[in-house]
């Protein structure tokens, strides 16, 4: 699916601001179904309270049943559509909504998707008046159940000397707050009615001949399709290479190549720009951004246009105080201020495809990115039929969204499943070989939580990704354990495999400002000693098959209330706020030596003919 933007054929307009909100407090929480509350103002229909659009509705207000509501929450605006637009295709999207969507315009049912953090969108003309005002409704449930993406359960709580009637809870299998609401923008666009439907770009490198390569693929719709026009335009705009035909390939020679800002610190995250033109009457054109780079995975290296990248880097979340999970752009900017500050090079979307404005700016900012679905605390009792399907549905949601963006360097189908028990076998299987299938030229994995030698699934990923947390959940309060620990489980799943390892996971809860001497667990200053512990391990596999170290986590995030959760996950380099505890320091510290030396080392060996500098 195309990222919405504007050219010469197609317009826009944000729905994004104040909508009024509902939650739907009834006891089976159908009354604004049975009520038919999309057929008129939702403030109609009973209070309403406005609520920011893009945001999560949960921490807006300071009343309880709103952060802590489970079910159908509703959300109304109206837009116009102006006379210009008649003649044009005309499509709503929702970048995301948590969790299950059911869309009307006026007062009709135009689509329904099912899942948070991607996109949805469809064609409205036959809804909508050109002449009056429209009505957007939204119904939108958060519930999180066996079958969706995370899985959850509802717990009811039937006895009533205990609990009031009707009494229920949403438990989660993940290490996060659910967080729901519209969570990025909502906009209209138009199109011409013959229209430029999808690119597919897979670039490639002929090294010999200093040759980059990106193979193209367009599907248009609609009409008789005129001549497609593909020209490639440098950062100046000047065309490179152009091209006719709905499938071919560019040709670049002395191509500026995509690379990560630590392997090319003059010019990183170099992006082209692919301009299709579908010529005709009503001429479509669609102008994506685009990178020419390879991925490589060897038995112990990654490689970046074949040389050895080290990922130093850390795992994030779409999470902040009031706006939770909501697209906020002041944060952005900042999370990529502080990435750079850090020295981070790379960065896994854990637990679910984050916002394509941040996948921009790690494209533009030459950051890796190992691109995760929210199959996150998948269990023995969510691996049958209904949810591997939805499964593969948004594995295909997510290529088909991320497939153009050099910055995605590897996809993780997975965090911690259970993946220890047979039937996590035929279930991961299909997820990793449909992604591959889908896309060839990116590596596949998940996050293993398990042991060398009870986990059945590391044997179908190309590279290997563990989470661990010695010093914290085993042997809390002795870091001077974990160089013994990390090296043995090293050499124990060398032994076992011979492909490339990443620590995806490793880190100390924190409470900012808690101090000891000797350190204890929650200080700042144990978080440092566990953190140093491993950094001395690692040091020890770096070049030799650790391709990698992902810190948990960037920042402290929200969670579920829980008798080891101090207000959130605490384990953070930064605050919430996004100010720095002492351990990003000595993690600042870190990166920036290692960058450094990658560049250094850059300098000296440059076996290619170009991409040296
Ligand atoms: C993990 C999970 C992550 C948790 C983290 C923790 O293994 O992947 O979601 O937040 O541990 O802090 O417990």
């Amino acid at each position: 699916m195309l990222y919405p933007r504007s050219s010469e054929s197609r317009k826009m307009q944000y729905l994004d601001g104040m909508w009024d909100f509902r939650a739907d407090d009834s006891p089976s929480r159908d009354a604004g179904f049975k009520e038919s509350w999309q057929n008129q103002p939702l403030f109609k229909t009973g209070p309403v309270i406005p609520m920011a659009v893009p945001s999560s509705y949960n921490d807006i207000t300071a009343d309880k049943n709103i952060r802590d509501f489970v079910g159908w929450a509703w959300y109304d605006t109206e837009f116009f559509i102006s006379k210009d637009w008649a003649n044009r295709r005309i499509v709503l999207r929702f970048d995301s909504a948590h969790y299950y969507s059911i869309v009307y315009v006026n007062g009709q049912q135009a689509m329904t998707h099912v899942g948070g953090h991607l996109p949805f969108e469809t064609e409205i003309n036959n809804f909508i008046n050109v002449n009056q005002p429209n009505l957007l409704t939204l119904a939108l449930n958060n519930t999180l159940s066996p079958t969706t993406l995370p899985p959850g359960t509802i717990s009811y709580k039937n006895d009533t000397s205990k609990y009031p009637e009707g009494y229920f809870v949403q438990n989660l299998q993940m290490d996060f707050f659910n967080y729901a609401g519209i969570h990025r923008h909502v906009r209209i666009y138009s199109t011409p009615k013959t229209y430029i439907d999808d690119i597919t770009v897979t670039p490639d490198i002929n090294f010999n001949r200093n040759l980059g390569i990106l193979n193209y693929e367009i599907l248009t719709v609609g009409g008789t399709p005129g001549k497609l026009l593909v020209e490639l335009l440098d950062r100046e705009g000047s065309v490179v290479v152009s091209e006719t035909g709905n499938k071919g390939f560019l040709s670049v020679s002395s191509p500026h190549l995509w690379w990560p800002y630590t392997m090319n610190l003059q010019d990183p995250g170099y992006l082209y720009t692919m301009k299709v033109t579908l010529q005709g009457n009503d001429s479509d054109v669609y102008r994506l951004p685009v990178g020419i780079r390879t991925v490589n995975v060897t038995t112990d290296q990654f490689l970046i246009n074949h040389k050895p990248f080290y990922c130093h880097g850390v795992d994030k979340h779409e999470d902040a105080d009031i706006r939770g999970k909501g697209l906020d752009y002041a944060l952005i900017a900042r999370d990529f201020s502080m990435l750079k500050w850090l020295g981070v090079n790379c960065f896994r979307t854990s637990h679910y495809p984050y916002a394509e404005e941040i996948l921009d700016q790690a494209d533009q900012q030459g950051i890796v990115i190992i691109d995760e679905s929210p199959g996150v605390g998948i269990k023995s009792n969510n691996l049958g039929n209904e949810s591997l399907n939805h499964h593969l549905e948004v594995m295909l949601e997510m290529y088909q969204r991320d497939k153009n963006r050099p910055g995605v360097c590897m996809w993780s189908v997975a965090n911690e499943p259970e993946s220890d028990i047979d039937e996590a076998v035929p279930y991961f299987k299909s997820v990793i070989d449909y992604t591959r299938k889908l896309d060839p030229t990116r590596p596949v994995s998940f996050t293993c939580s398990h042991d060398y030698n009870s986990d059945k699934v590391v044997p179908f990923v190309d590279v290997i990704m563990i989470n661990r947390y010695y010093g914290w959940y085993s042997d809390t309060g002795h870091p001077e354990v974990i160089q013994l620990h990390v090296n043995s489980d090293f050499k124990e799943w060398r032994k076992l495999y011979n492909k490339p390892l990443l620590v995806s996971e490793f880190g100390a809860g924190t409470v900012s400002g808690l101090h000891a001497e000797p350190s204890s667990a929650y200080t700042e200053d144990y978080q440092v000693d566990v953190l140093s512990q491993y950094h001395q391990a690692f040091d020890e596999s770096i070049g030799k098959f650790l391709v990698g170290e992902l810190i948990w986590n960037f920042a402290d995030f929200m969670t579920a209330q829980g008798s080891n959760r101090v207000n959130g996950n605490k384990k953070g380099i930064l605050t919430r706020q996004r100010q720095p505890k002492p351990a990003a320091h000595l993690v600042r510290a870190r990166y920036h030596s290692m960058f450094n030396a990658t560049f250094m080392s850059e300098k000296s060996y440059c076996p290619l003919k170009f991409g040296c500098h």
